[in-house]
Formats: structure tokens, sequence, C-alpha cells
């Protein structure tokens, strides 16, 4: 059914209620026990669809609008808490339900999408994380375009958001996924730009259509003069080759008004929208900033 667009909510009321952190009790993350535990959060989880997604929206400056947003994976534990992400994808990854993971998510992404757009809501798309081990499977692409086709969207609606890291581990598997994948219209964006160590020219080769610069980037070029000078310059060279530039982690008016200065198309940041339940995402579309 689709939720009648109300009021919008308030950008700084939306991050997690039960809030993101380590257990109460002092728990070693790297513990045999910790690690058994999260393990069996994640196979409950799956089995019982708890895996929650949040969705932060994304504010386009061209369109003073919100036209895209991120999917971001949350589970809870028996308390309520909400696991880091980090602390559970890492065995996740480890025992390969990553890939189970990752397929949960497209689904319901590319529903949510279908839904939205049933709504009439104006929407462009949805990014989703993959994971490197994703990369590994052989028949990812014909996977991906199979769960997009049940969902009856466009391909084009779906961004796979793929790290530095990922193409430094595996730079020929997860480059030949790339390419065939977006020969199918599928979008890719180089995610957390800035904290790999990539090859650039490799990064360079690769179809991606947008570019998200690390929050720590945009965050040390308002501190430190010469990497304002870098992220200003390599905005303007990722925009000059036609790569869309998205900055993260904008949370300061300064913030703000550096990206903006740089040319930045697009803005992920807690100053114009959290991460946030599905139930609210539709009150962001559509919506313009004041
Ligand atoms: O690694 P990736 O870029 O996919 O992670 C996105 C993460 O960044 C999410 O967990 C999201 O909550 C966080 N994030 C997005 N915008 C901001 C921000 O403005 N400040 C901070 N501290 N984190 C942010
Ligand atoms: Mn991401």
């Amino acid at each position: 059914m689709c939720k009648a667009s109300s009021h919008a909510q308030k950008a700084s009321s939306g991050d997690s209620p039960a809030g993101i952190g380590r257990p109460q009790v002092a728990l070693d993350r790297d513990s045999p026990v910790y690690q058994h535990h999260l393990e069996d959060l994640m196979y409950h989880a799956l089995k019982d669809d708890k895996f929650i997604i949040y969705y932060q929206p994304l504010y386009s400056i061209q369109d003073n609008n919100f036209t895209e947003a991120e999917a971001l994976l949350r589970l809870q534990d028996e308390s309520g808490r909400f696991v880091p992400p980090d602390e559970f994808i890492p065995i996740a990854e480890k025992n390969g339900m990553i890939m189970e993971i990752s397929s949960m998510v497209l689904n319901k992404v590319a529903g949510y999408i279908r839904s939205m757009l049933s709504c009439g809501t104006d929407i462009d798309s949805i990014s989703i994380n993959l994971s490197a081990v994703d990369l590994t499977r052989p028949d990812l692409a014909d996977h991906v375009l199979d769960i997009i086709r049940k969902n009856h969207i466009s391909p084009n609606r779906i961004v796979l958001e793929i790290t530095e890291s990922i193409l430094i581990r595996n730079y020929r598997q997860a480059g030949d996924q790339i390419r065939e994948m977006s020969s199918e219209s599928i979008q890719f964006a180089l995610d957390d730009f800035g904290t790999g160590y990539s090859n650039i020219a490799n990064v360079i080769d690769l179809p991606f259509d947008d570019v998200k610069i690390d929050k720590s980037l945009i965050w040390d070029s308002i501190k430190n003069r010469k990497c304002n000078i870098v992220i200003r310059e390599l905005t303007k060279a990722f925009k000059d080759i036609h790569l869309g530039v998205i900055a993260e982690g904008v949370e300061t008016p300064e913030h703000d008004r550096f990206v903006r200065q740089c040319g930045c198309d697009r803005i992920q940041g807690f100053r114009y929208a959290k991460p946030m339940p599905s139930s609210r995402v539709y009150d962001y579309f559509g919506r313009k900033m004041a």
C-alpha cells in the first residue's frame, strides 16, 4: 500500500532508534564466542526475515531534490541493539553467508523501488553495497538481472557500489563482472573513493557511472589546504570524463559550501538526511530543501 506523503520529516531525527554501538557488556569482538553469536544471529535473521534495510536519501544539487538513496543493512540483536555492519559483514564474508544476504538485500530493494514507482514516487535509483565475495560468483550478472526482471524494474534503477578495496583484491574478476553488468545498464558507483589506494588507471578503465568521495576526505578538506586543492581538482577531472561525483559525510554548512564549490553532483550526509527506515523515505523523494 502506498504511504500518503504527509509533512516531510526532519532530517535530524532519522537515525537508528537503538543506536549503533558496542554491546553493553564488554565483549571482545574477535572472540570466538562473540563471532559465533553473530553467526547465529545472522542465520536466524535470514531465516526469519529479520534483517532490516535502512535507506539514506541522496540530495541532487542540480535537481534541488532527493532523487536517490543508498540501502544500508541493519541487524538487531535480542536486546534491540544494532550490530555495526563492520562486525557482522566480515563474518558473513568468511562463512559465505554474504551471498545470500546480498541476494536478500537486492530482492528487497528491487521490490521497494517497484512499490515506490507504482505509487508515483519520483525516484531515480537505489544503491546497494556489494561485497568482494559477491563478485567471485560466476553467475552474478544473471542472478542480479533475474532479480531485477522479477521485480519489473529497469536495470538502471539499481546502482551497485564497489569499494576501492574490492578492486585491489580482485581487479580482473571484479572488472569483468562490472563490465558485463554495466553492458546490461546496471549502474556502478566507486564507493569510499580515496581510502583504498586504488590504481587510478584501473578506476578510469572500468565503466563506473559515479564516484563517491569518502567522508574522511571531505572532512579533511575543511582543515587541510592541500587536501582541499586535491579534492577540488579531482572532482573537476572526474566530471570532465563524465563521471558523476557524490560527496559523502556532509554534516556542516562548511562541508556543504565546499562540496558545492567543488561542483559535486550529489550529496550524501547527515546535514541532508540520515539513514532511516523504509516507511520514512517516501517523504523525501520529490522534496525540495528550504
Ligand atoms: O562505506 P559506505 O560509504 O557505504 O557507508 C556509508 C555509511 O556512511 C553509512 O553507514 C552512513 O550512515 C554513513 N554516513 C553517511 N553520511 C554520513 C555523515 O554525514 N556523517 C557520518 N558520520 N556518517 C555518514
Ligand atoms: Mn556505500
